[in-house]
């Protein structure tokens, strides 16, 4: 069976490089026949920092109307918030048995998020692999759509999977996922600076598209984003060492669904004065109706929370079982 899980942070606006990277794959994925789970990692959203009471709410809803508005169909994928599957929590304390020190200690995404300071860390911020490790595989999902920042945790969640079969003699219990790292978007570059990614957390908002945007906004942004003064090359190995430059390329063939072979064929040796116009229309017909649409859902702000009750159902009617297994397997009492 193709099962895919995968899951998104509540963590303020969803910018152009998780909509590229990941939530506009999750939609082609669930129109393209595949089973599809897809959660809003509520618990993996406290591990830096706790955004108030209302702040919490009010980001889980605006990720869930994010979701709706892009496509997602509760009917035909699992969309569900992960504090109300108790089953993650459940298996991530056994995978925090079963994965070591060693591997956790190098994690990249940890270092960069706890910086100089990793004593004043979380320990839920140092762990956070081995739960994202439990978000998957209490689904016994086969494959993982994630972006290129993803590719370690993966693959830590195979290791992890791997041991837990081996150690408790439980073979091909739990699947290796496969991540799927795909398309020209999988890696969408900061607008301000072509060598770091697009991220909600960067400071400056001229970095990034959010999707909540309006039309001018994006393209101002557009119209603005950092390039250098030459004209595009002819060919895409022209672009190879101008980082701004084959972003804005990359960022226009994902959102017209092409190749970025074929935008150089349209557009090498333009301008930026005439391509980025181009971009910025291109990218307001594809993303300016996204953030309509979320304000639209956001005005029914029950009607959100029970599609994520009805999807957390079906969650757990899929979780809970895989879990009692693994507890079987441990030998637990009452399991048997
Ligand atoms: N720049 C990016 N290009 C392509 N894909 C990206 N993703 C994130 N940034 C890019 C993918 O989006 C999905 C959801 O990400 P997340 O919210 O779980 O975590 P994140 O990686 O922490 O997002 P940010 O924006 O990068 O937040 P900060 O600033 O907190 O680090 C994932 O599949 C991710 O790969």
């Amino acid at each position: 069976a193709r099962r895919v899980f995968s899951g998104v942070q509540p963590t303020g606006d969803l910018h152009l490089g998780n909509y590229l990277g990941a939530v506009k794959r999750f939609v082609e994925m669930q129109n393209n026949d595949w089973e599809t789970i897809y959660c809003i990692v509520d618990l993996h959203a406290i591990t830096v920092s706790w955004p108030g009471r209302e702040g919490m709410t009010a980001a889980t809803r605006e990720l869930a109307a994010a979701f709706l508005a892009c496509g997602m169909d509760p009917e035909k994928s699992v969309l569900f918030n992960q504090s109300q599957v108790p089953a993650h929590t459940q298996l991530a304390w056994i995978f925090s048995c079963v994965a070591r020190l060693g591997w956790m200690n190098r994690m990249t995404q940890f270092k960069d998020k706890a910086g100089k300071n990793a004593e004043r860390s979380s320990l839920g911020l140092y762990a956070y692999p081995a739960l994202q490790a439990a978000d998957i595989l209490v689904y016994h999902a086969t494959h993982v759509p994630v972006g290129e920042d993803q590719r370690q945790h993966i693959e830590l969640t195979r290791d992890i999977a791997t041991k837990f079969n081996l150690d408790f003699g439980a073979e091909n219990f739990f699947p290796l996922p496969e991540p799927m790292i795909e398309g020209v978007a999988t890696r969408v570059m900061s607008l301000r600076d072509g060598s770091k990614k697009m991220s909600k957390s960067d400071p400056s908002d001229q970095s990034r598209i959010n999707l909540t945007d309006d039309a001018d906004t994006i393209a101002k942004k557009i119209r603005k984003a950092k390039t250098d003064p030459e004209p595009l090359s002819e060919t895409l190995e022209g672009l190879e060492e101008r980082p701004e430059a084959l972003n804005l390329v990359r960022i226009y063939a994902a959102l017209a669904e092409t190749t970025p072979e074929q935008v150089m064929a349209e557009h090498g040796g333009a301008s930026f004065s005439t391509f980025k116009p181009a971009l910025a229309d291109l990218a307001v017909a594809k993303l300016a109706h996204i953030g309509e649409e979320m304000r639209r859902y956001l005005a029914d702000p029950a009607e959100i929370d029970r599609v994520l009750g009805k999807g957390a159902e079906k969650a757990a009617a899929i979780a809970d079982p895989i879990l009692a297994r693994t507890y079987d397997i441990i030998g637990y009492v009452g399991s048997r």
